[in-house]
């Protein structure tokens, strides 16, 4: 392993997979350590490419992404850590594929379960190429007031207790993650602070050893006395032992081995990590301690006096005048996500948008309160879904029964009518079904299709005014304005619009009034006896049906029904319907394998 620093101010490091929390809390500490550069380069998140978006400090920055190992290295040549957060099925082969980066010096590996075999190809690559692997299964390390391993020391809050923005003199190692946040704060109480910390796994084959660490300690200078945290289960702190028996280690270390109280079980424990079980007695905390403390290492009684160890230790040290106490500075404050203040009710916030008519904030969606389950469990249908999702209200039965009829009268009128033959040129120039099927939908307006809401405007003002049909068309006339609703281009008076009748029929059984649409009928009888084309079409029999859904119902306010009328909701069950049968047309279309549609030029009056 190499000797020395591992990490510097201006280390940098390759995140792998996309994890936003970790690589935030990097950046939060980057920001806490005053670092000019943020300690994350690049993103390798395999597969994907671009930006990532995360803060550093007040400021948004845009962390690139790249989808393989090579390009980020490639591309971020002086980031030479690599912190592999892949899972364990995929960190051995990401690690050595890291490894291989000749950029690459150090890889911290977070996942558990590594097999054991891979791990040992990793060490073996690692140490006959001078890299250094840090895991697998550990949180990382930190250089304090430098450089950070992804959620090593916890939240920022605990950072900052454990004043691990600026260097202190300890060097610290250990086995556990988890501990090693507790001895941050232990350490961090009772010295000036921590230099470099190192969590080296709980595995049973870490990439690097407590020795490793400890003999790299020994070569930093601003690294007075050393703490160790060992575990029962196998044997890494004898090769501790050996170096300080060999004088390899010449600053003071205090140690300790957790896991003493295996003693107290009958049978073989198995700890939480995969290291620590209770094998031989070399293995036990107690034969490890007793080691320790004959090779010279300041070993407590037990971990409670761990805390007393450490501290005399460092005092010793200051009496020496080998340590200087450190200077002390005011970390920034690091700003807080919104959302978490938003959470903690220290701001609010404006909204950007207002939704009043579904939530999927729950358990489950609800459309104008009501939950999917009980629109299912009730058998409701589609009709009741817009009533909801339009109306914001359940509608009775006629009229929602009324709204399916529209929807499936109006679902398709042939090939031949503006909007079915644009959405088959559109299909047959090999667009996808939205391009197809909004090519159609665009020629819905006053023409075709779309005189629903403005049939129903029309009809309305004049049978509230109490115009006659002859004075409504003619009103009308004398505006230039064709009267909504009324008139086709191959409906007849002899050939009246089947939709329309039926339509008609319903309403006259269900409805508790027609008033609206008897006058659309006196006003065709007026407009027929013009010309025979001038029947009440579908967009008609739609628009003045509605009127009298809306007032005869009892579910509207007078106010409610001039809203629905002004703001012109009924189009939309033109445009509703008939996207089921433009896509019918886009797909059958795309199933004949139609060529390019090109109009004959036999079909164009070509003039000057
Ligand atoms: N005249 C629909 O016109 C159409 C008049 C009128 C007074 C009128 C026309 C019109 C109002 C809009 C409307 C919905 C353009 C129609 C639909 C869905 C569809 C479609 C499908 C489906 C047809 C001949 C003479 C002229 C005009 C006069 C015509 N309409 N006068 N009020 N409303 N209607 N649209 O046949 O004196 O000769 O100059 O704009 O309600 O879109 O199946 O195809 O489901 O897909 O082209 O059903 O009526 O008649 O323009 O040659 O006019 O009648 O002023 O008089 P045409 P034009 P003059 S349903």
């Amino acid at each position: 392993m190499a000797t020395g620093q591992l990490f510097s101010k201006t280390t940098q490091a390759l995140f792998y997979n996309y994890k936003q929390l970790p690589i935030q809390r990097m950046l939060d500490f980057d920001f806490l350590c005053g670092r000019e550069t943020p300690s994350v380069a690049g993103i390798i998140n395999p597969g994907s490419e671009g930006f990532q978006k995360l803060f550093f400090g007040q400021e948004e920055i845009a962390i690139p992404v790249h989808s393989t190992i090579e390009a980020a290295s490639a591309a971020h040549p002086t980031a030479d850590v690599f912190i592999n957060f892949a899972s364990f099925r995929s960190a051995a082969a990401s690690s050595m594929a890291a490894l291989k980066q000749p950029t690459i010096r150090v890889v911290a590996i977070i996942a558990e379960g590594v097999p054991e075999s891979d791990t040992k190809q990793l060490i073996g690559y690692a140490r006959a190429n001078n890299k250094v692997v840090i895991g697998p299964a550990t949180v990382g390390g930190i250089q304090a007031g430098a450089f950070k391993i992804g959620d090593t020391a916890g939240t920022i809050d605990n950072i900052i207790q454990c004043k691990l923005y600026r260097p202190g003199s300890v060097g610290f190692v250990s086995k556990s993650g988890g501990m090693s946040n507790e001895l941050y704060n232990t350490i961090g109480r009772v010295t000036d602070g921590i230099y470099e910390g190192i969590a080296i796994g709980g595995d049973v084959f870490p990439g690097s050893t407590l020795s490793d660490h400890v003999l790299r300690f020994n070569n930093i200078p601003q690294v007075k006395m050393v703490v160790v945290l060992g575990e029962l289960g196998g044997r890494d702190e004898y090769s501790l032992v050996e170096a300080l028996k060999q004088g390899k280690i010449n600053k003071p270390v205090v140690a300790w081995v957790s896991g003493t109280c295996a003693r107290l079980f009958k049978s073989e424990v198995q700890f939480g990590h995969a290291g620590a079980k209770s094998g031989g007695e070399m293995e036990s905390a107690q034969a490890k301690n007793q080691a320790l403390r004959e090779a010279g290492a300041v070993v407590p009684t037990s971990y409670e006096a761990f805390e007393s160890a450490i501290r005399e230790t460092f005092e010793k040290l200051m009496e020496e005048g080998k340590i200087t106490p450190v200077k002390e500075v005011t970390p920034p404050q690091i700003p807080e996500d919104l959302n978490t203040a938003i959470k903690s009710g220290k701001v609010r916030a404006p909204t950007h948008i207002i939704s009043t008519i579904s939530d999927d904030r729950g358990e489950e969606p609800t459309y104008a309160g009501v939950p999917m389950s009980s629109i299912v469990e009730q058998g409701l249908g589609v009709g009741d879904v817009i009533s909801l999702l339009w109306f914001k209200r359940s509608l009775p039965r006629y009229c929602t029964r009324f709204i399916e009829i529209c929807i499936m009268l109006c679902a398709d009128h042939g090939p031949c009518v503006s909007g079915a033959h644009n959405t088959i040129v559109t299909a047959r120039a090999g667009k996808d079904l939205v391009s197809s099927l909004v090519s159609g939908l665009l020629t819905i307006g006053p023409r075709f299709g779309g005189a629903i809401d403005d049939a129903a405007r029309y009809f309305k003002d004049a049978y509230d005014k109490g115009l006659t049909p002859y004075e409504f068309v003619e009103s009308m006339k004398k505006k230039g304005i064709r009267v909504p609703g009324i008139g086709h281009r191959i409906k007849r008076g002899d050939n009246r619009d089947k939709r329309v009748e039926l339509l008609q029929d319903f309403a006259r059984t269900n409805f508790p009034s027609v008033k609206y649409m008897e006058y659309a009928v006196e006003v065709e009888t007026y407009t027929l006896s013009k010309a025979n084309n001038l029947v009440l079409n579908v967009d008609g029999a739609i628009g003045s049906l509605f009127l009298d859904l809306l007032a005869g119902s009892g579910m509207f306010t007078k106010q409610e029904i001039d809203e629905v009328v002004g703001i012109g909701y009924l189009n939309g069950l033109f445009v509703l319907a008939r996207s089921i049968g433009l896509i019918g047309h886009t797909f059958d279309q795309k199933r004949l394998k139609q060529p390019l549609y090109r109009h004959p030029w036999e079909d164009v009056l070509y003039t000057k």
